[in-house]
């Protein structure tokens, strides 16, 4: 997936410039729960403050740098957000976050991840 990797290199220079925004992603179900393959799931995310989604952007960055926005929704806690992932085949992915905090403060952020097929 050569196409994605200057995208990222470039997301993350501007993302270390941003830096310092107030909301932080603390956990991302990512790391624990992998994507499904063919199969629309959710991602948890939760952050360090209260997040303010009405004037927050998610997008789903897949090959060819195609960004797709996706659905945010409120979590039970305070800081969850829940994402709404469409059904993907194998490859290699990533979330594009645009937080709000509750105090007005952006942050941007990139989770990677891969769809694999189970073998
Ligand atoms: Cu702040």
């Amino acid at each position: 997936m050569r196409v994605l990797k200057p995208l990222f290199l470039a997301l993350t220079l501007v993302i270390s410039n941003l830096a310092f925004g107030h909301a932080v992603v603390t956990h991302n179900s990512l790391k624990l729960k992998p994507v499904p393959v063919n199969q629309a799931s959710q991602v948890e995310l939760s952050f360090n403050s209260k997040v303010e989604l009405d004037l927050s952007e998610v997008f789903l960055v897949s090959a060819g740098d195609v960004m797709t926005p996706i659905k945010a929704i409120p979590g039970e806690k305070p800081g969850q957000v829940l994402l709404e992932l469409p059904s993907l085949i194998p490859g290699e992915y990533a979330i594009k976050l645009k937080i709000f905090a509750a105090d007005g403060h952006l942050s941007e952020d990139l989770l990677r991840f891969f769809v694999k097929e189970a073998k």
